[in-house]
């Protein structure tokens, strides 16, 4: 009593969303419901199309009492929209280099919380959110629960590129037993896809033997100039949850 709720967000009834997206609705609501406090006072926002459902948890009570004093910080363009549409407090990571808790979307997550992310291009500034979080959590349906990354998400290694070099990390990448690198083009095939960071993607699929120990493969990639970020998440995740279409989620 005496407290307005605040941040806004338009929420559609649950009956009305298919299986999948009320499997990404539960995964989101348990995350934030278990790993966010009332005394957190900084949060990151991940990218993706689950990540809408932490916002919209973030709106309602309980957590909504402490929006006016929370600052929210995004991994890119589509995040940042989703705070500022929500009514919240958006912050940038320079000026807030310490995060308490970032929830974030994943392609594909392994029996360690490794994870392949960057489907949406967002890698660069989503690794640096979860590096700079005391928590770093993962929201996902039931299809992104692996054993060993690679078998269910086919596109390869999303590695943010500086366009000068790309080519040359192309070669690179071959060279080191990458079957298939691909450049990453746009909708229309116009031109590769830029990042929020102005950069190019190449997507990297690698045989199984590689994914099976993606730390020292992000390590590996990682050392080719030119190359700026991988989506290769090792040891950074705390907890994933993952919404069943059955109305179940399970936390790891
Ligand atoms: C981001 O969004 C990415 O790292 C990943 O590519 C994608 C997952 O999206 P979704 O929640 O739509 O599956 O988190």
């Amino acid at each position: 009593p005496g407290v307005i709720p605040t941040g806004r967000m338009d929420v559609v009834p649950h009956e009305e969303l298919s299986p999948e997206e009320k499997a990404k609705r539960l995964a989101a609501y348990a995350a934030v419901d278990e790993h966010v406090k009332d005394f957190h006072k900084v949060l990151g926002i991940g990218s993706g199309s689950t990540v809408p459902y932490v916002v919209e948890r973030l709106c309602q009570p309980p957590h909504c009492y402490a929006n006016s004093d929370r600052w929210y910080v995004p991994t890119g363009f589509q995040s940042k929209e989703l705070i500022v549409k929500a009514g919240l407090n958006l912050g940038d990571v320079d000026q807030f280099p310490t995060i308490d808790v970032t929830i974030d979307g994943a392609d594909e997550v392994d029996d360690e919380l490794n994870a392949i992310k960057g489907g949406g291009a967002c890698q660069l500034r989503e690794k640096v959110l979860a590096e700079a979080a005391t928590h770093f959590i993962i929201v996902a349906d039931s299809r992104k629960d692996s054993h060993v990354l690679g078998q269910t998400w086919k596109q390869g290694v999303p590695i943010e590129v500086a366009p000068f070099a790309w080519a040359k990390v192309f070669v690179n990448l071959q060279k080191m037993g990458c079957e298939k690198p691909t450049l990453r083009m746009g909708k229309m095939k116009a031109g590769p896809v830029v990042t929020d960071n102005g950069n190019f993607v190449i997507d990297a699929v690698f045989s199984e033997p590689y994914m099976r120990d993606p730390a020292e493969l992000l390590h590996r990639i990682k050392m080719l100039t030119g190359v700026l970020e991988v989506g290769l998440f090792v040891g950074m995740a705390e907890a994933a949850y993952f919404g069943y279409p059955d109305g179940t989620v399970m936390a790891r």
